[in-house]
């Protein structure tokens, strides 16, 4: 019976430790990536077979979310991808914080989600800035209208989570901790799973944009905590949701 005991403790620690590590699948603080282009590191490409002739988004350590490290910056003309092999449907999240640091009116900073094949017309889009109607706003798209659903601030670090449903085919947005999006559509259907992310912007002048601590990985991430108070990556779990 002893035995019968033990072995059902070990069954049980091992999936709630199963369950745990499977929660979160990609994480990126880009403060181990070395600078320069984040092209050709840790996965991150070229978006040539969607838009060729475009940059590659820079590692840097002058402009970062929390006290040190490194974050990326996107400037004019420069936007990359990451894809990620298989493929995660059912609830996923995605955590992202960025910083457009320019006034410029034409300038935009995007964030796609998509499945397999780059597409513009991709699954929750978001575009920050210019591109969402308004250059101070977020904008994110419901279907093919795009909604101004925040405002930000120049110069700071904002946190973005989308929280998607892929079997529902909708998403919600939050904005620094606020709901500013619930229940909107894809701008395509076709991405029914999460298997790439692409940011940076396709156009623009003298952007000076940001991203910084990104996560990715099962549920809603709602109990997910990216930078502790010293501003080190300090991924925490209030509960376990599996
Ligand atoms: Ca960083």
């Amino acid at each position: 019976m002893k035995r019968v005991l033990f072995l059902s403790f070990v069954l049980l620690s091992s999936m709630i430790a199963y369950s745990s590590q499977a929660a979160i699948w990609y994480s990126q603080n880009f403060d181990g990536l070395a600078v320069g282009d984040v092209i050709g590191q840790d996965g991150w490409e070229s978006i040539d077979s969607l838009t060729g002739g475009l940059g590659s988004l820079t590692v840097q350590s002058a402009v970062v979310h929390g006290s040190s490290g490194n974050a990326l910056k996107a400037e004019a003309g420069q936007e990359v991808s990451r894809h990620f092999d298989p493929v995660h449907g059912g609830k996923q999240f995605l955590i992202i914080y960025f910083n457009k640091a320019d006034n410029d009116a034409g300038n935009t900073l995007h964030l796609y989600l998509g499945k397999d094949v780059l597409a513009w017309p991709a699954g929750p889009v978001i575009r920050i800035g210019a591109q969402s109607g308004d250059p101070t706003k977020v904008g994110v798209h419901n279907g093919g209208d795009i909604v101004q659903a925040a405002t930000f601030v120049p110069g700071q670090w904002h946190k973005i989570r989308i929280a998607v449903d892929y079997d529902a085919l909708s998403y919600n947005a939050y904005f620094d901790g606020d709901l500013i999006a619930e229940g909107f559509a894809f701008r395509s259907n076709d991405h029914d799973a999460l298997g790439w992310v692409m940011i940076g912007f396709d156009s623009g002048t003298g952007i000076q944009g940001y991203y910084d601590d990104i996560i990715m990985g099962d549920g809603d991430g709602a109990d997910v905590t990216a930078v502790d108070s010293s501003g080190k990556l300090a991924t925490t779990w209030a509960s376990v949701k599996q």
